[in-house]
């Protein structure tokens, strides 16, 4: 393994979605998300600290397609912070859905930062929502508790991890996306570009093989 990325003590492991809505046979599945489980499963016994992540919308989220009249998930439209994609109902608060997926095995996780559950905005990275201005209070949490470095892994490449990647390095931490330990929606090239533009932040990229798990 690189010197660099033995994990230590400032390391977190930042587990995104793997809730079952982003599973095959959810209502926002991520091709082959399910597989993702048993990779976090045993990265997670590598990490001596872990922080799980939970989309939790309200029924009726303005990020639902259904609450858009003539509107069909996967289009994008201008809302007060911007463009936002439409998405189907998902990981409506309380729901099967919004459950972690079943098989996922996290005991030491020590921390669930829920986002997206304000109504009128999404979140799709764990540091702030959409709007780019409010803050979840994960970069304080991590800030106190003296951690360094955050690994991410979990589901969407492209949407959370990337965002919560980006937000990572803004808020002053290194990042680095596990890569085989996520996947992606793929909407419209968005896979490729999320990549291209977390090494553009300085997020550095590994494998579970790279970290000996
Ligand atoms: C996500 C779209 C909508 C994600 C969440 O977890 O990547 N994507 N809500
Ligand atoms: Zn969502």
């Amino acid at each position: 393994m690189p010197e660099g990325l033995a994990i230590g003590e400032r390391d977190i492991l930042l587990v995104v979605d793997v809730q079952n809505d982003f599973c095959p046979g959810g209502a926002l599945a991520v091709p082959r998300g399910d597989e993702v489980v048993p990779v976090v499963n045993r990265l997670a016994r590598r990490f001596p600290h872990l922080v799980l992540t939970q989309d939790w919308h309200p029924p009726g989220h303005q990020s639902f397609a259904s609450r858009h009249r003539g509107r069909k998930p996967f289009e994008t439209i201008e809302v007060a912070y911007g463009p936002q994609t439409l998405w189907p109902d998902h990981c409506v608060q309380g729901t099967r859905g919004a459950e972690f997926h079943p098989r996922l095995e996290v005991p030491g996780a020590e921390l669930v930062i829920r986002k997206g559950f304000r109504a009128g905005i999404d979140s799709y990275s764990t540091f702030f929502e959409n709007d780019r201005a409010t803050p979840t209070g994960l970069a304080g949490y991590l800030r106190e508790r003296g951690f360094g470095r955050v690994f991410l892994a979990g589901l969407a490449t492209d949407f959370c991890v990337h965002y919560s990647a980006l937000d990572a390095r803004a808020s002053g931490f290194e990042a680095v996306v596990i890569e085989d330990a996520c996947r992606g929606i793929d909407l419209a090239g968005s896979l490729a570009a999320a990549l291209a533009a977390m090494v553009r932040a300085g997020v550095a990229r590994t494998t579970v093989a790279a970290l000996g798990g």
